[in-house]
């Protein structure tokens, strides 16, 4: 068995976004990892750690950690149940009996289907992997900056990172990575969309807080309480976090824009990233003098999602833009 489940992603130079921003854009392509996102890094990493002795695994999910989880658990030989909110998309649970797992569909957001995960743990005695609020998990992300720094070589760093932000477990590894590569300096800008922003609203209350629904079409990004993990780094002095919030139609914009371009299809939960870039995100925090003028590189993390087909993309279009 190789050393871990993910693989090293390319890190791509984007000359449209560069032309867009005014700085060099690099693309952290997690979109290219076996189960379509950045996940596989974290829950591989995990499982490794936890599932050895395993029955099998159970997860909830918007999508893609479930797509990681049944991804390691299949070539881990273990069974895979993921749990899954109805706001899933059918077409992410047929991907998900594609990779062997066993789909549940309770409740109407991602809270719902975690209690029903972790009452599957205790019943069935099953290996819990939570999506994003574990240690190991962030270890595992860790390693995306580690490749980035490996890639740009040394003397060159970001002049920020740009990510997504659902339950905070990419943000804590991007954290920490920045932190190991002594790259504490480095702004991280953390995007979300309206209706799904629970770091956002952490940030602004100063304190940990629970959404009352999740309004948003990037349900993967769906968590309705961010990780207390996430809402620390967001307090401390060391590092620099920006959080920043997309409209929907902001997003699938992103998505859009990134196909024709980039020719990648991604989600809207990555959508929100990308727009960071197509919605003048960056440009705005520069003006505001919240990132510096010149930036250095700019280095998106495209961390991609299999919530999406031709289909899907057509019927967000539709729902968001009539
Ligand atoms: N998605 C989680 C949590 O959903 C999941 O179960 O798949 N980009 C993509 C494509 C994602 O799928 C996710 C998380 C994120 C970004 C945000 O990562 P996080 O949760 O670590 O902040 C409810």
């Amino acid at each position: 068995m190789s050393e871990h489940f993910h693989i090293n992603t390319p890190l791509l130079e984007s000359v449209c976004m560069s032309k867009r921003v005014g700085t060099t854009v690099y693309l952290k392509m997690e979109s290219s990892q076996p189960s379509g996102s950045f996940k596989i890094r974290g829950i591989g990493h995990l499982c490794q750690q936890l599932a050895g002795q395993s029955k099998g695994v159970v997860c909830s999910s918007g999508g893609n950690a479930g797509m990681a989880a049944a991804y390691v658990a299949r070539k881990m030989g273990l069974s895979a149940t993921i749990v899954v909110p109805s706001s899933s998309p059918q077409l992410v649970v047929d991907r998900l009996r594609d990779q062997g797992a066993t789909v549940n569909i309770v409740g109407k957001v991602w809270d719902d289907a975690n209690t029903e995960a972790l009452r599957l743990k205790e019943t069935a005695g099953l290996t819990y992997v939570p999506p994003f609020d574990h240690p190991l998990l962030w270890q595992g992300h860790a390693s995306v900056i580690t490749e980035i720094a490996a890639s740009m070589g040394p003397g060159l760093k970001p002049g920020a990172v740009v990510i997504s932000v659902g339950g905070g477990g990419l943000l804590c590894g991007v954290a920490q990575g920045l932190t190991e590569a002594g790259w504490l300096d480095v702004p991280i800008v953390a995007m979300e969309t309206v209706g799904a922003d629970c770091f956002n609203a952490a940030v602004r209350a100063g304190k940990v807080v629970t959404l009352d629904d999740i309004t948003s079409e990037a349900k993967c990004l769906g968590a309705k309480t961010v990780c207390t993990k996430a809402f620390e780094y967001s307090q401390s002095d060391e590092l620099t976090i920006l959080s920043e919030v997309v409209t929907d139609q902001q997003a699938l914009q992103a998505v859009e824009t990134f196909l024709d371009e980039e020719r990648v299809l991604v989600e809207m939960a990555c959508g929100a990233a990308l727009a960071a870039v197509y919605s003048g995100v960056i440009c705005s925090l520069q003006e505001k003098g919240q990132l510096p003028t010149p930036l250095g590189p700019l280095v998106v993390i495209v961390c991609g999602g299999s919530s999406v087909n031709k289909q899907q993309l057509i019927h967000l279009r539709n729902k968001l833009f009539t």
